[in-house]
């Protein structure tokens, strides 16, 4: 081989071969971070070897073959090789061969499809709402897990105690979703009219990346979500937080900032507990907001809500997402958003 192609080959496989490398994939899905994911892992990697295997097997072949019998230069005549038609043995061979690849693949498959889909026991349940475009959490009354009447309502950041399963139900009220976090476990699509179900796990406390995996509209691509997974201590404290409804307050910015709240037609789409509790039924799914700042992430999880200029921004201009169903009746002045902002920041 000439000393050009030779390098063209390697740069090539160092290019490959580092597309694949990286030091921070939050959604690895051959990172298992939980039992589901695990058990999804042990399916597919014994596959992945088999693969490797018939793929080394079969293209040796072809690359002997294509050497062994290639036409050399001391063949000068032109006569055409014996020319032989069908094996009976050898298409007897490949069809029943790679058959059995797949049966074994299936006896093993099979059972961990009934096991995924099995709802785990003593598991905390969790309803999933695949929203245009954000994920909304409902956690009903769950005495083993200090949730008490009313449950929790949250947006994009689904928390879970670590260590235990987690029952998704999940629905959606009008296009198709798919909820996936690739280090807890696989996909699972989110229909309207129909009700599914899906378990996740962390093994370790800790925050777990994903998204929508379901193209849904325009901002499918920014309809991502966090798992948050908690240590005993930090989930009874996150259960705590969300079962005490915000103050009102009394003075200041915040205070004006909640008149604006009615003021600006907020209120007509977005719930807080105690406070604005009768959205109007036209408006569009919006995330409750009564513990917004319990987040550390909103809209679909794709801004920062600890950057103060990440929410002024989008009080600013909810279309800085596009496609985004918050729609305000007008421009908000600068001060306006000063004060709402300064309320939000009460929401915790
Ligand atoms: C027409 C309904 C509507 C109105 C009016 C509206 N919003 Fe929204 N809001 C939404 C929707 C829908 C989203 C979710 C957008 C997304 O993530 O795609 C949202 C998202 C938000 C978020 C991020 C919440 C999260 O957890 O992701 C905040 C904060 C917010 N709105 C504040 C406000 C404020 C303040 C006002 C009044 C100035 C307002 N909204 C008016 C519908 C509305
Ligand atoms: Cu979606």
């Amino acid at each position: 081989m000439a000393r050009r192609s030779k390098l063209v080959l390697l740069v090539l496989i160092v290019a490959l071969a580092t597309a694949g490398c990286a030091a921070n994939a939050p959604q690895d899905s051959l990172d298992p971070a939980g039992p589901f994911a695990k058990m999804l892992d042990n399916l597919f990697m014994p596959v992945v070897w088999v693969a490797v295997a018939v793929f080394i097997l079969v293209e040796g072949a072809i690359v002997y073959f294509v050497v062994r019998y290639r036409r050399r230069a001391e063949d000068d005549d032109d006569e055409l090789p014996v020319q032989l038609h069908g094996s009976t043995k050898l298409e007897i061979a490949w069809t029943i061969l790679p058959a059995l690849v797949l049966g074994l693949v299936a006896v093993f498959t099979i059972p961990v499809v009934f096991d995924l889909n099995a709802k785990p026991a003593g598991a905390l349940e969790v309803s999933v709402t695949g929203q245009k475009f954000w994920w909304g959490y409902t956690y009903g009354a769950q005495p083993a897990f200090g949730i008490e009447e009313g449950g929790i309502v949250t947006a994009n950041e689904l928390h879970i105690p670590a260590g235990q399963p987690v029952y998704l139900t999940l629905t959606s009220p009008d296009v198709i979703h798919s909820f996936w976090t690739p280090r807890l476990n696989g996909k699972r699509d989110v229909v309207p009219g129909r009700t599914h179900t899906w378990s996740i796990q962390a093994y370790e406390p800790g925050v777990y990346s994903g998204q929508c995996a379901e193209f849904c509209g325009t901002a499918h691509a920014n309809m991502r979500l966090k798992v948050v997974a908690h240590d005993q201590g930090g989930w009874d404290d996150w259960v705590r937080q969300m079962q005490q409804p915000p103050i009102q307050p009394l003075g200041g910015p915040a205070a004006q900032g909640f008149e604006l709240f009615t003021q600006k037609g907020c209120a007509g789409c977005h719930r807080v507990e105690g406070a604005f509790e009768a959205v109007a039924a036209e408006s569009p799914p919006a995330p409750d907001l009564t513990h917004l700042f319990s987040r550390d992430c909103f809209a679909g999880c794709i801004y920062d809500l600890n950057d103060r200029n990440e929410l002024e921004a989008w009080l600013r201009n909810p279309q800085r997402k596009a496609g985004s169903l918050m729609v305000l009746g007008g421009p908000l002045t600068e001060e306006e958003i000063d004060n709402l902002s300064a309320y939000l920041e009460t929401l915790e």
